[in-house]
C-alpha cells in the first residue's frame, strides 16, 4: 500500500515541479469528455427517506460502495457512491432534531485510484461532538458499519457529508464520496423564500476522464483539477426554468478548483447566505467567487426574461475558450406565478467583536515548493500533536498568513466563524455572515477570523480544503478543553 510518506519520496525523486510545470492537458490518459454542452438535463440528487424516525431522531442508512454511473452517455464510469448515487442522496434535516446516519462500508481493501478502502465520514459544517465528527483516523474499515449521530443544535445551513480519511480524502471524494445535507428550521421556512421545486442544489465539480470514460486521478500535489465540468454529477447540464425566482444552494464540491460565478446575460443575482446559513440581509452581486468547500445560497430571478431565453452559468476565473468556463445553462421555457419573497432582513447575525476575544493565535501557511509538502506553522499533520487548546466557551481570533503562492481555503471543524479581515480589510457583505471556510490569499495574504468554542470538548481538525493540500499535510488540529 502506498503511504503518503512513500508518495512524498516519489515526488521528491521525480521533482515536484515535473508535475507542476505540465499543463493539465498533458497529464497521462486524460481526454475531454465528448459531451455537447447543455445537452444533458441536470440531475437532482434524490432526497433520502429515513429508514425510521422517533420522537427525537431521523435514522438513515447509507452504503458506501463501488458502482457504475453513466456520466458520459453510452459509457459506464466506475465511481464510489453512497447508495449507488453520485453525488450521494440528499439528507433533509431540521435544526434541533437529531439525525443518525449509519454507514456500511462496502468498499474493497483497495479501491479506485489505488486508495485504501477504509473511510471516515465527516459532516462538513456540523457542530457536533468530536466522536461524531469523522476524525481522519477513526476509520470505518471495509465490511464494517458505524453510526454518526448529529444533534443539529446549530443554525440551519447547507452542510455536506464527504470522506475525510487520512491522506486519501482527495481520491475518495474525486471518485464520488460526497453528498448534501440541507438543514432548515421553522424560522427559515416562514420566510417564504422559493421552495419545493424552486429550491435546487447545484454541486459544482471538475473531473478528468480517460477515453473509456473512467475517472483519472493523478494526485497532483498542487491540487487536482479537471477539464470536464459537472453539476450534480451531470456534464455541463441544462435546467428548464420558469419566469420566476429560484433559490439555488450552490456548493463548490471540487477538490481544488476555484470558481467565479456569473450569468452570461450579465444580470445580477442575490446572495442570501453562505456556509453557516442566512446573511442578515440579501446582497446583490454580478459575480461571486467560491473556493473548494465554500457554499452560496443564491436567488436568481428569471422573471424578466422572455420564454426561449437561455442563460449560462459561467466561471469567469478562466477565459471564454477554457473548458472550465461553461458550467450549466438555464432554459427559460414557461411562465409561473411567484408568490415567494426575498425579505430585506433575513436573519440576525450576532456579531463578535475583537474585544470579546481572549487570545489571538497566529498561523502561517506554506509549502508547495521543495520537498512536496504543505504545512501549517511549518508542520504537517500529526494526530498525536495538538496545536491549539481553546477552552470551552472561549472566543478567539485566529490570524492566518499565507507564505505560499497559492490561495488556501482554510476550513475549521466544530465551529462557524466570522471573518474580521481579509488582507487587513473588512470582508465583503457576502462574506460577513457565518462561515466555515475562508480564503487566505497567496503571497503574504492574511485572514483573521473570530469564533466561540461551545458545547463540545475534544480534538477537531482544521485544514486547507484543497484536498490534495490536506492530504499532503496542510492540516492541524485543536482540542477544546473543559
Ligand atoms: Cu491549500
Amino acid at each position: 500500500m502506498i503511504t503518503r510518506r512513500d508518495l512524498l519520496k516519489g515526488l521528491g525523486a521525480m521533482g515536484t515541479m515535473g508535475t507542476v510545470g505540465l499543463p493539465s492537458l498533458l497529464l497521462p490518459r486524460e481526454v475531454f469528455a465528448a459531451v455537447t454542452p447543455f445537452s444533458l438535463p441536470l440531475n437532482i440528487p434524490p432526497v433520502l427517506t429515513p429508514s425510521s424516525t422517533d420522537a427525537t431522531t431521523d435514522y438513515y442508512n447509507l452504503n458506501v460502495g463501488e458502482t457504475y454511473a453513466e456520466i458520459i452517455p453510452g459509457l459506464q464510469t466506475r465511481v464510489i457512491s453512497f447508495n449507488g448515487a453520485v453525488p450521494g442522496p440528499t439528507i433533509r434535516a431540521r435544526a434541533g432534531r437529531k439525525v443518525a446516519m449509519t454507514h456500511y462500508n462496502g468498499l474493497p481493501a483497495t479501491t479506485l485510484g489505488g486508495a485504501p478502502g477504509k473511510v471516515s465520514i465527516h459532516l462538513h459544517g456540523a457542530h457536533c461532538p468530536a466522536s461524531e465528527d469523522g476524525y481522519p483516523t477513526s476509520y470505518i474499515q471495509p465490511g464494517n458499519t458505524r453510526t454518526y449521530t448529529y444533534p443539529n443544535n446549530q443554525l440551519p445551513a447547507p452542510l455536506w457529508y464527504h470522506d475525510h480519511a487520512m491522506d486519501y480524502t482527495g481520491p475518495h471524494v474525486w471518485y464520488g464520496m460526497a453528498g448534501l445535507y440541507l438543514m432548515t428550521d421553522d424560522y427559515e421556512d416562514a420566510l417564504n423564500l422559493p421552495k419545493g421545486s424552486y429550491e435546487i442544489p447545484l454541486v459544482i465539480q471538475d473531473r478528468n476522464f480517460d477515453a473509456n470514460g473512467q475517472l483519472v486521478y493523478t494526485k497532483n500535489m498542487m491540487g487536482e483539477t479537471g477539464n470536464t465540468m459537472l453539476v450534480n454529477g451531470t456534464i455541463q447540464p441544462y435546467l428548464n426554468v420558469a419566469k420566476r425566482k429560484y433559490r439555488f444552494r450552490v456548493y463548490n464540491g471540487s477538490n481544488a478548483r476555484f470558481y467565479k460565478l456569473a450569468l452570461s446575460n450579465g444580470q445580477s443575482f442575490q446572495v442570501i447566505g453562505m456556509e453557516g446559513g442566512l446573511l442578515s440581509a440579501p446582497v446583490t452581486v454580478t459575480s461571486l467567487t467560491l473556493a473548494p468547500a465554500e457554499r452560496a445560497d443564491l436567488i436568481i430571478n428569471f422573471g424578466s426574461l422572455a420564454i426561449g431565453t437561455n442563460v449560462e452559468l459561467r466561471n469567469t476565473l478562466v477565459g471564454s475558450t477554457d473548458a472550465a468556463y461553461k458550467l450549466m445553462q438555464f432554459k427559460v421555457n414557461s411562465s409561473a406565478t411567484d408568490t415567494s419573497v426575498v425579505p430585506s432582513t433575513l436573519r440576525t447575525v450576532s456579531k463578535f467583536t475583537r474585544s470579546q476575544a481572549v487570545r489571538t493565535r497566529n498561523w502561517t501557511l506554506a509549502g508547495g515548493m521543495m520537498g512536496g509538502m504543505w504545512t501549517i506553522n511549518g508542520l504537517g499533520f500529526d494526530e498525536n500533536r495538538v496545536d491549539a487548546k481553546p477552552r470551552l466557551n472561549d472566543i478567539e481570533i485566529w490570524k492566518f498568513t499565507n507564505q505560499s503562492n497559492m490561495d488556501h481555503p482554510i476550513h475549521l471543524h466544530d465551529v462557524m466563524f466570522q471573518i474580521l479581515t481579509i488582507n487587513g480589510r473588512a470582508p465583503a457583505a457576502t462574506h460577513a455572515g457565518w462561515k466555515d471556510t475562508v480564503i487566505v490569499p497567496r503571497m503574504m495574504g492574511t485572514a483573521e477570523i473570530i469564533m466561540k468554542f461551545t458545547d463540545y470538548t475534544g480534538k477537531f481538525p482544521f485544514h486547507c480544503h484543497v484536498l490534495e493540500h490536506e492530504d499532503m499535510m496542510m492540516m492541524s488540529q485543536f482540542e477544546v478543553t473543559p
